[in-house]
């Protein structure tokens, strides 16, 4: 008997190993968009996507550093290997998030924004677990989409993404513009003083370049309503004699209230101002903080957005260079955190929608997904035949133009800028993607430019590779050529009115950028008109003479102005055939770790660090042969043994921030 003792102790523990690890693979199998496996691997193991599109790494919170050396974290991720950065950021986009993850809560209770009436709610929360079930037209991409119930019954449409970086950046552009035309003393914020009688008056172009206009954006002075009389697309922010925040101020008419500081809403299609309402999440970050808390019920932890030193309306600025708002701090404060092993900050055991499922999404998360959407490629232009240009003109000629402003410029960065109205960011992406339709090849072609400086990195000793390279946005100036929005809330008019749940009414909209929208319908702010020619028929109000000037063209001259629009398009960046290293030509049989991976196109992975292998010429489960794009050095070339990165017990928790990491716990990383 006693010999037979270590066996059945093994035997027991071979149970628990292989009760363990079955009960593992049941939850990988659970994942939906997430298929890390090749024609190697067992299908129900490890669920494998032949095409190579699928996400390929695991839910892992991303942990937020400003140490670019600090291998895997969110800092190296955007300078040093900054396109593993964007895979690890479209991931969250993209990703179907799982109960194991914290998604959802709350299914359908009506939330979001108070509406006038100061009782009905804009929308409902937790109806969908990805940004890409909205987001979906190109799929994979920052796309537009459907309409949701939101703010009224007609609802609101899903806008496309696609260039959101440089609109963050004009917003961010325009603000500083405003406090150097009104804060006198340049001491950050405006006094009732400084407001009399001026104006706030932007430019698109620089002095001297043709196509600018100016844009008045209404008045800094005090309206009939004791706000500043500005367009709704400034959000006015209150603030005492000390420039500090005064939350509960209606207006500048409050005793305590000495002026204001302000928010560019240059994202969603439009709200009505109300007193004590955030505005409409004014930065990218914010923007996606936002829709994963009512979207998905996941609440971000994220320390810059709640941060604010002057306990001003500023909160830190980003990583990637944003000044962020107080006005959209995340719900999760990060009250009480996790004990770590290494001494880092914990995760936030908070858990605001009280799921059981702490800090589910991350202030590094927050980082890689500003960096996606900050750096994700504009639309472009299609074929421009001789009936898209006759329509081009056409479309100013008639006055479309004066709203549908065709382009903006970024100015150059001067971070030494001693006046702080100066201190412009400059275009803080790291690249461009060029895109145009090749007439020779008769489709839509991408080259990739690099709008970085390298710089050398001291090596971390901690690890064995040696000094390493960072990329830094060199901040230049950039003009964005066919925007054709002036960022400015219009009324056009009673058709477009949108009645709220509440019965107040919505009468004024931003001005929709039109870039794109030859692949976005249905189109208007509610998706009500399913072809151009109407929603521009649609067009009344301050849009009234240009209306009645399309109307009275005759039809072929209609018809061109709707092709002008067609032209304007969205592609699926990672299917783009791109000239990826400037050589002025697209390679047929582009070469990645040896492997022909076929026609040279826009494929983040082929620019890691370590390049993602393909497993290449294959034949499948019937005989054929294929070419399979699955990957066979996933944890190598997406960092998943990075220290920052490394989650040894899969529960999404890395290492370094985990209480347990050799514990599996979804919740908290023990439990
Ligand atoms: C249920 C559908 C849905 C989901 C899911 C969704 N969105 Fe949206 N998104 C919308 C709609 C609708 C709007 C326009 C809202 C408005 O203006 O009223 C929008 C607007 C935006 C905008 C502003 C774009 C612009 O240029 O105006 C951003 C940025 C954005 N969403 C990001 C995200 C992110 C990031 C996620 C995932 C965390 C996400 N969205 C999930 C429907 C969705
Ligand atoms: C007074 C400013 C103004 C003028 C002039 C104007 N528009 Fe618009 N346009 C807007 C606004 C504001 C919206 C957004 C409406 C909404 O949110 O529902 C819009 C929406 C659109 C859309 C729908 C975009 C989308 O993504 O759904 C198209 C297309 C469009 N305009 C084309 C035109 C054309 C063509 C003309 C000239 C005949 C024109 N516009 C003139 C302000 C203007
Ligand atoms: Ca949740
Ligand atoms: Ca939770
Ligand atoms: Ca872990
Ligand atoms: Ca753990």
């Amino acid at each position: 008997m006693k010999k037979n003792i270590p066996w059945i102790i093994g035997g027991f523990l071979l149970g628990v190993a292989v009760t363990i690890y079955f009960a593992h693979e049941w939850l990988v199998r659970a994942q939906q968009t997430e298929r890390p496996g090749n024609s190697l691997d067992n299908p129900i193991d490890n669920p494998r996507d032949l095409a190579g599109l699928s996400i390929k790494i695991p839910r892992i919170r991303v942990v937020h550093t400003i140490d670019p050396t600090q291998e895997g974290g969110s800092m190296y991720l955007q300078e040093v290997d900054p396109w593993l950065g964007y895979m690890w950021g479209k991931s969250l986009i993209n990703r179907n998030f799982r109960e194991r993850d914290g998604v959802y809560g709350d299914n359908g209770k009506i939330e979001g924004v108070l509406l006038p009436d100061g009782a009905t709610k804009m929308m409902d929360r937790s109806h969908t677990n990805s940004c890409g079930s909205c987001h979906n037209v190109p799929y994979r991409d920052a796309g537009a989409g459907m309409t949701i119930a939101k703010n009224g019954a007609t609802g609101r449409n899903t806008p496309h993404m696609f260039g959101g970086g440089l609109i963050e950046m004009i917003g961010q552009q325009i603000r500083l513009q405003a406090y150097a035309l009104a804060d006198t003393n340049r001491d950050g914020w405006i006094s009732k003083e400084e407001a009399k009688g001026k104006r706030l008056i932007v430019y698109n172009l620089p002095e001297g370049a043709p196509g600018r206009v100016a844009i008045d954006l209404g008045s800094f002075e005090e309206d009939e309503y004791g706000a500043p009389g500005l367009n709704p697309i400034i959000y006015p922010v209150y603030v005492d004699k000390n420039g500090q925040r005064v939350a509960y101020a209606k207006n500048l008419k409050h005793p305590e209230v000495a002026g204001y500081q302000i928010d560019v809403q240059v994202f969603g299609w439009g709200n009505l101002y109300m007193p004590f309402r955030p505005p409409v999440q004014t930065t990218l970050r914010a923007f996606t903080s936002g829709p994963f808390d009512i979207h998905s019920g996941l609440q971000a932890h994220d320390p810059t957005s709640y941060t604010s030193v002057k306990r001003d309306a500023h909160a830190l600025v980003s990583n990637a260079g944003c000044q962020q708002f107080i006005t959209q701090a995340t719900k999760d404060r990060g009250g009480v955190r996790a004990p770590t092993k290494t001494g880092l900050p914990g995760i936030s055991l908070d858990d605001p929608d009280r799921d059981g499922y702490c800090e589910e999404i991350s202030e590094g998360d927050m980082d890689v997904a500003e960096c996606y959407l900050l750096n994700h490629p504009a639309p472009a232009r299609g074929r421009i035949t001789a009936d898209v240009k006759a329509g081009e003109k056409l479309f100013s000629q008639i006055g479309c133009a004066t709203c549908h402003v065709p382009d903006w410029q970024l100015l150059p960065g001067n971070p030494k800028a001693k006046d702080y109205t100066e201190r412009l960011e400059g275009d803080r992406r790291f690249f461009n993607l060029h895109v145009a339709f090749n007439d020779k090849t008769e489709r839509m072609e991408g080259k990739l430019e690099y709008l970085v400086h390298k710089v050398k990195a001291p090596a971390n000793p901690a690890s064995k590779r040696g000094a390493l390279e960072r990329l830094v946005p060199k901040r230049g100036a950039f003009t964005i050529r066919g925007i054709y929005s002036d960022f400015k809330y219009h009324d056009v008019g009673e058709d477009f009115y949108q009645m709220q749940f509440d019965g107040s009414i919505v009468k004024k909209w931003k001005t929709a950028p039109l870039w794109g929208v030859g692949h976005t319908a249905p189109y208007g702010h509610d998706g009500a008109n399913l072809d151009l020619e109407s929603v521009i028929r649609r067009h009344g109000g301050e849009a009234l003479d240009s209306r009645v000037a399309f109307t009275k063209l005759s039809e072929i001259e209609r018809r061109q102005v709707i092709a002008f629009l067609n032209s304007l398009v969205l592609y699926q960046t990672d299917q783009l055939p791109t000239d990826l290293h400037g050589r002025g030509k697209i390679e047929p049989n582009y070469k990645v770790q040896s492997m022909n991976t076929g026609e040279e196109c826009f494929n983040p992975e082929w620019l890691f660090r370590v390049p993602v292998k393909i497993e290449g010429p294959i034949r499948n489960i019937r005989g054929e042969k294929i070419i399979s794009r699955a990957g066979v050095n996933i944890r190598a070339a997406y960092g998943l043994d990075l220290e920052f990165l490394r989650d040894t017990d899969g529960d999404g928790f890395p290492d370094v921030i985990d209480p347990e990491p050799l514990i599996r716990g979804y919740r908290d990383g023990v439990r």
